[in-house]
């Protein structure tokens, strides 16, 4: 069975050791899949910053003002994240400094299986959505590849 492509959109602004900052959703309280990104991107070679489960809007809004990540990653499991994540974003695109900086989510993003999340978080503002049912390597591939159109520029 054909698994489903996660939606992208930019990418980090640079390839090889980035500034990670990990979160999940206000609502969510898991935390073995904070634990398990946070060792996966440590493993290649990223620094992380996991700032926990049930983050408020407002604290990432701040976290992300204070450590200024490359990238930030959201993941939720709880059945919410569709709905936290898209407030989420929300907020955080409304903010003039962090309307630009790349925010990824993934995970068990609903009750009602995957696939139908991807078009709305990416229109509500995320860079790039990964459902669960797609696996891992999407999201590797995404942090590992093809690098931002900016640093072409400035390495051409
Ligand atoms: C352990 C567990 C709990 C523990 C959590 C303890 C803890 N400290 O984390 C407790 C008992 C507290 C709990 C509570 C609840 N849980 Co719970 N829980 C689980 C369980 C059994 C395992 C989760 C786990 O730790 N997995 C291990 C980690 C490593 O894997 P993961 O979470 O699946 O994450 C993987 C992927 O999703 C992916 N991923 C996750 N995030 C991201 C982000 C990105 C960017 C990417 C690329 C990938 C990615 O990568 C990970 C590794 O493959 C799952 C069922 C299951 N077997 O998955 C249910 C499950 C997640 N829980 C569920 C629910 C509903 C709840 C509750 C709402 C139950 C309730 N009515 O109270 C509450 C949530 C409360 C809240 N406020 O959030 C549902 C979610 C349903 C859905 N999404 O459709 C599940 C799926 C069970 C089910 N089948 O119904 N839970």
């Amino acid at each position: 069975m054909a698994l489903p492509s996660p939606a992208q959109g930019s990418r980090p602004a640079h390839t090889g050791k980035q500034r990670v900052l990990v979160s999940s959703t206000s609502s969510d309280s898991h935390t073995w899949n904070l634990v398990f990104l946070q060792l996966m991107l440590e493993e290649m070679g990223n620094q992380v910053i996991n700032i926990g489960a049930c983050v408020p809007d407002e604290l990432l809004i701040a976290e992300c003002r204070r450590h200024r990540p490359d990238v930030v990653v959201i993941s939720s499991v709880n059945g919410h994240g569709f709905l936290d994540g898209k407030r989420m974003i929300g907020r955080l695109r409304a903010e003039p400094d962090l309307a630009r900086m790349p925010v990824v989510i993934g995970g068990k993003l609903g009750t009602r299986g995957s696939s139908v999340f991807g078009r709305h978080l990416m229109d509500a503002g995320f860079d790039a959505v990964f459902e669960d049912s797609a696996g891992i390597e999407p999201f590797r591939s995404y942090l590992e590849l093809a690098p931002h159109a900016a640093e072409l520029e400035a390495t051409a």
